[in-house]
């Protein structure tokens, strides 16, 4: 099987702007929904007038909760989002009503007519007031392992820290849209933006009461999901089915960039309290830390983020003892949700934080603090008690280490350091291990179609939906090696409940894994029946041909792909076949916090410089390497993609991204004028990435491993290297609040400075 360095499938779509999106496909009478929102961050809904609403040009009807016929509340996990409020308002974007109209502005002109009466006071407007007031979402996840006390007796130092990670706007350039129509017999059909569409067909058929045969959710692809389409995306769907349902016309839903930043979650802000014990040669004996999560007015997926958050927690080092808790706080915000790394950077934050604190005591450089706790074979047991399988955290670490010539790095900047009073530079170390699987082990399965037409063209349907991540470029690949044919032989359709059901979110970066596996035992299934028909013909047995160069081959001969797929359809031998995949050997018992909740680990490591202006508070990175641990990477140039695009998103949630929030709760960046994404202009010129190498991962789809979130985690090596820059300022202790905006870099320099 020969890899090549396939391009993304629609690199040229997307570089035109040929690619057709959700609402790029709507029909022309299609009418326009807004929503209507009770304009207050809380408080108990007493009236909603629509009177002025209802008589302006166009609108053609409005629902609101007195047209839920069926279930009026949906949510991922726990059904406790009102598909429209009527009674407890959570948070500003609380919809109270859709607006349908001929237009979108005589939509969006009436909504902004509707008048929502609301009583009472609104939940805390962040997290430290929902702590203190004691109101949360959850109970705490309690995972303890050794014993912390005897541990601490006999540590060399022990250091207390508080850590707090910010909110993340998942800014895809494809705002929320979905739309829908009814056909005669009452089936649903719904074009929609999301990672999830089989939970949006779920919550559809729930909310209109219909079996849930009937409703069949389409996705083309999506301009980015990020996590922000996992379980967000559904109520859009949920809306365009009632008002398609009720009209009796195709209806599309869609948000504006402004409704989208104010009223849909981000990334979980967490607040950590840790304690963490290190022995005399800076080895962690042990770690205790107290997380608390905003979680937003909702449950949503706060519940399996904060479980990352704690599995991550150990930052893929050893430690023999220790307790971590969590729990989510209630809030008023708009209810945070999944963001590429799924709670898993906000653990590797507090412990990357805790390593560096070691590493200045200790007077070691940070890559030596992480070489020394990395999970290595005889101290590879997790604190929930999975053995990490083939740890190669030491491994990626060293190779950053010599790509980036780390120590000439570092004098340099400690040359450039002492000649220069005003700007400052540091290198910042990182390490991120990273658990593949969904830890909910059910969601853990995948399926698939595979159809072989006569001419030998191939055409594979799967669970999974194309984001910009390259899944169905992999899958096509995989595809095409199986029966050894060109890429371009092999379509890969637009996803489909319709036609592959109960599908799981693509999401914790396991789609290739699940659905490409899923594929494969389709492929495979065809493969052997080909295989039987040309060796039946050559008279050898089936297990000796090859499928290679568009042909199948044995010892006595050779046949083309088409021309064996015509044989086979005139003997009646079946072109079509389905496949299904499902993760074996994982479980979690989450009471207990034992288990082996992941498939396997992916492993990384960065070495980032930065230079940071005493005057200004500004930064910029000079330098980033990046080793990551693809397996046998499918497709290198899409990872390869990946990883940039990760690292730099990740670089912009700790750095210049800062969601603002006013007193209610209420998301006060709602553009990017006020909400700064990194550009292409905050890339440095030296950004090297490497893969791995000989690093097949045998028991994954093509020995390949997932790539979507684990690079995101590395950039915490960015706040690394900026307090390593701050702290060349003066004497103290370098302690940096995130995002780094210039305001806390200065601050922190001042700090420093007074030692
Ligand atoms: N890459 C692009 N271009 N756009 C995206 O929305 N989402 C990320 C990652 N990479 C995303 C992306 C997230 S959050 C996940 S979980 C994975 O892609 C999902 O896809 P995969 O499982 O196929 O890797
Ligand atoms: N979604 C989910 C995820 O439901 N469970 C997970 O473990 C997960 N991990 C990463 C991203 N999304
Ligand atoms: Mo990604 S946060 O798992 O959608």
């Amino acid at each position: 099987m020969s890899r090549t360095e396939t391009a993304h499938l629609s690199a040229a779509l997307h570089a035109t702007g040929e690619a057709l999106y959700a609402d790029d496909c709507v029909p022309p009478d299609a009418l326009h929904a807004t929503l209507a929102i009770a304009q207050s961050a809380g408080g108990r809904l007493l009236a909603v007038d629509l009177r002025a609403a209802a008589v302006t040009d166009g609108v053609v009807a409005i629902l609101t909760a007195a047209d839920l016929k069926a279930r009026r509340t949906i949510g991922p996990i726990r059904h406790d989002e009102p598909v429209f409020t009527d009674a407890e308002v959570a948070t500003w974007g609380a919809p109270v009503a859709l607006v349908v109209a001929t237009t979108r502005e005589a939509a969006m002109q009436a909504a902004s007519q509707v008048v929502a009466t609301v009583e009472g006071s609104p939940l805390p407007p962040d997290l430290a007031s929902a702590d203190d007031a004691g109101i949360y979402l959850t109970d705490p996840h309690v995972i303890t392992w050794g014993d912390v006390a005897a541990a601490e007796a006999s540590a060399a130092i022990v250091f207390e820290s508080e850590v707090e990670t910010p909110a993340q706007d998942h800014f895809p350039l494809e705002t929320h849209a979905s739309w829908a129509s009814v056909s005669a017999d009452g089936s649903v059909h719904v074009v929609a933006s999301t990672q999830h569409p089989t939970e949006m067909a779920r919550e559809i058929a729930a909310v209109l009461g219909l079996p849930e045969a009937l409703v069949r959710v389409e996705v083309p692809r999506m301009g980015g999901g990020f996590g922000g389409k996992e379980s967000q995306s559904t109520p859009m769907g949920v809306w365009a089915a009632l008002a398609a349902r009720h009209t009796g016309r195709p209806v599309v839903v869609r948000f504006d960039r402004r409704q989208h930043m104010g009223w849909t979650g981000k990334r979980h802000p967490f607040r950590a309290r840790s304690r963490a014990a290190f022995d005399a040669t800076a080895r962690l004996v042990s770690h205790t830390v107290d997380l608390v999560s905003d979680g937003g007015a909702s449950l949503d997926l706060s519940g399996p983020v904060m479980d990352r958050a704690l599995f991550h927690l150990d930052a893929g080092c050893f430690t023999p003892n220790g307790r971590f808790t969590g729990r989510v706080a209630r809030t008023s915000r708009p209810s945070n949700t999944a963001f590429r790394g799924f709670g898993a950077p906000q653990g590797l934050a507090v412990t990357a934080t805790v390593l560096q604190r070691a590493a200045r005591h200790f007077g070691l450089p940070l890559e030596e603090v992480w070489r020394r706790n990395v999970y290595t074979e005889g101290r590879d047991v997790a604190p929930y008690g999975q053995v990490i399988e083939d740890p190669r955290g030491a491994a990626v670490l060293a190779r950053v280490c010599s790509q980036s010539d780390i120590e000439e790095l570092r004098r340099e900047v400690d040359r450039f350091n002492a000649s220069s009073v005003y700007v400052k530079r540091g290198v910042g170390v990182a390490v991120a291990t990273f658990g593949i699987s969904f830890t909910n082990a059910m969601l853990n399965q995948a399926g698939a179609v595979v159809n072989v037409y006569t001419d030998g063209s191939v055409r594979v349907h799967h669970g999974g939906t194309e984001m910009g991540q390259g899944l169905h470029t992999k899958v096509a690949t995989l595809i095409a090696a199986r029966f050894g044919l060109p890429i371009g032989r092999v379509i890969v359709a637009d996803t489909d409940t319709g036609i592959v059901p109960n599908t799981s979110a693509t999401a914790a970066s396991s789609g290739t894994d699940l659905n490409g596996a899923a594929a494969m035992h389709a492929a495979d299934a065809i493969a052997e029946r080909l295989a039987t028909v040309a060796a039946t013909s050559w008279g050898v047995d089936p297990s000796t041909v090859r499928f290679e160069d568009g042909s199948l081959h044995s010892a006595v001969g050779s046949r083309s792909f088409a021309d064996v797929a015509q044989a086979a359809w005139v003997q009646r031998v079946p072109l079509s076949a389905a496949g299904t995949y499902a993760t074996p050997g994982i479980q979690y018992d989450r009471v207990a916090g034992r288990g082996t909740p992941f498939a396997y680990h992916t492993f990384g490591a960065a070495v980032v410089e930065v230079e940071v202006h005493g005057l200004t508070g500004e930064h910029r990175m000079r330098r980033i390497d990046i080793v990551q641990d693809c397996g046998r990477s499918i497709a290198p140039l899409i990872d390869r993609g990946q990883i940039e695009g990760a690292f730099i998103q990740g670089a912009g949630w700790l750095t210049t991204e800062e969601v603002r929030y006013d007193g209610l709760g209420r998301v006060t960046t709602l553009g990017p004028s006020t909400y700064k994404i990194p550009s292409a202009g905050d890339v440095p010129a030296h950004f090297q990435v490497t893969l791995l190498p000989n690093a097949d991962a045998p028991r994954v789809v093509g020995h390949s491993k997932a790539v979507g979130e684990p690079p995101l985690n590395l950039a915490v090596a960015v706040p690394a290297a900026l307090r390593e820059a701050i702290g060349a300022f003066g004497p103290g202790e370098p302690i940096l609040g995130l995002p780094a905006s210039p305001e806390r870099i200065l601050a922190a320099i001042d700090a420093v400075r007074r030692g």
